[in-house]
């Protein structure tokens, strides 16, 4: 590379990715495979518009690589074409729900979705994005006591408020979700259910995790966490709303898809169809297991108790330390997390209670149940030196 300065600055990554611990929940290393298509000529092309239906010249193959990525997504899933489409070309998981939100709720209508600081995302609601200022934002909680959803209150709030578009799937939330009650829930109050599979996509591609496809009208997911592609987007639709979805990605909000990255997803579905992905996703899981029941045991809280998935909190502040500190005192020490809010947390999101911890990364890197354990008693002894006096 003749630019030496960002040479440099690969380099440097590189090498802290290779010796850090990274535990942070959204984070994956893709495959070689996967970098290859990234770094491909299909970066060189325009594309806008979508297979068969192209403003530029030149894309025989970007529509042939389209469609695939398409077909891949939807057989991953088990979907059958006649009733899903998905939509391959928005850039992240927020442009993606911002695309659903314009499709389907109209101007001044209303989205559900879980507050920000019980595990919803900024993207379902939350007044500072987009999404909380075209659209108003319904909020509903967790259980103060058990900090699992409450599906009565959240019946109760649905019935009462009739959003247009209930949102389920979230950001920090370690626990199954009970697809058919939030369905019954949409159904009762008149709204759409939406679910933002994002965290949870790759545990439901590899079977160990519930899938909300039977209960959704659309589900939208990143592609760079548990599913380890690219940074990118895949939006569900039943076919009903396909067509909507498509425009308001393009032209909507969008101008022509980053084909090296649908590429990218390309590879990620492949392998993600493959029988060894089912194997590294039930690892994930039970090394978060091993992960939270060790912590837990040395004396730190969990929220709600564990996890179903590759993620959990840990209510540091309860244990002497806050959120900042503990993440910060990590850091230097090498084990990389989020500093995180809990359930009705008392702090500031800036220095929350809490931290987040996820294992799809270190779990691709091979570590087992063994390495948690090693890992929990390390993550407990720096948390341990850096506890408040006060
Ligand atoms: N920021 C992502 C996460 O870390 O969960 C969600 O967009």
């Amino acid at each position: 590379m003749k630019d030496t300065d960002v040479q440099l600055l690969l380099q440097y990554e590189a090498k802290r990715q290779e010796q850090d611990v990274n535990l942070i929940a959204s984070e994956n290393y893709v495959s070689e495979d996967v970098m290859t298509a990234l770094g491909s000529t299909l970066t060189n092309k325009y594309a806008e518009g979508y297979p068969g239906a192209r403003y530029y010249g030149g894309n025989e193959h970007m529509d042939t690589l389209e469609v695939l990525a398409q077909q891949r997504a939807l057989k991953l899933f088990s979907l059958s074409p006649d009733e899903w489409s998905v939509n391959v070309q928005a850039l992240s998981g927020s442009p993606a729900n911002l695309a659903v939100y314009a499709a389907l709720v109209p101007e001044g209508g209303s989205i559900m979705g879980l507050r920000l600081d019980h595990g919803g995302h900024l993207t379902h609601g939350h007044k500072v994005s987009q999404t909380g200022k075209w659209w108003k934002q319904i909020a509903y909680e967790v259980d103060q006591e058990t900090e699992v959803l409450d599906h009565d209150a959240l019946r109760a709030i649905a019935l009462q408020e009739k959003p247009n578009v209930i949102v389920a799937g979230y950001t920090a939330y370690s626990r199954i979700i009970d697809w058919d009650a939030l369905r019954a829930i949409a159904d009762e109050s008149g709204a759409l259910l939406h679910v933002d599979a994002s965290h949870i996509a790759g545990l439901i591609a590899g079977g160990v995790y519930p899938s909300p496809f039977a209960y959704a009208d659309t589900v939208m997911m990143t592609t760079h966490k548990t599913l380890r592609g690219p940074r990118g987007a895949l939006i569900f639709s039943r076919k009903a709303y396909s067509e909507k979805i498509n425009k308001a990605v393009f032209p909507g909000l969008q101008g022509g898809p980053h084909m090296n990255t649908i590429a990218g997803i390309a590879v990620a579905l492949y392998e993600a169809a493959q029988p060894e992905f089912g194997v590294y996703a039930q690892q994930v899981i039970n090394n978060a297991q091993t992960l939270s029941q060790a912590l837990q045991e040395k004396g730190w809280r969990i929220i709600s108790g564990g996890t179903d998935t590759h993620l959990f909190l840990v209510d540091t502040w309860i244990g002497g330390i806050s959120g900042k500190d503990a993440s910060d005192a990590l850091e230097k020490e090498g084990v990389i997390v989020n500093k995180n809010t809990i359930p009705f947390d008392t702090k500031t999101p800036n220095d929350p209670s809490g931290i987040r911890i996820g294992t799809a990364a270190e779990t691709t890197r091979g570590k087992t149940t063994d390495d948690m354990l090693a890992l929990a008693e390390r993550i407990d002894s720096i948390l341990r030196k850096n506890i408040h006096d006060n």
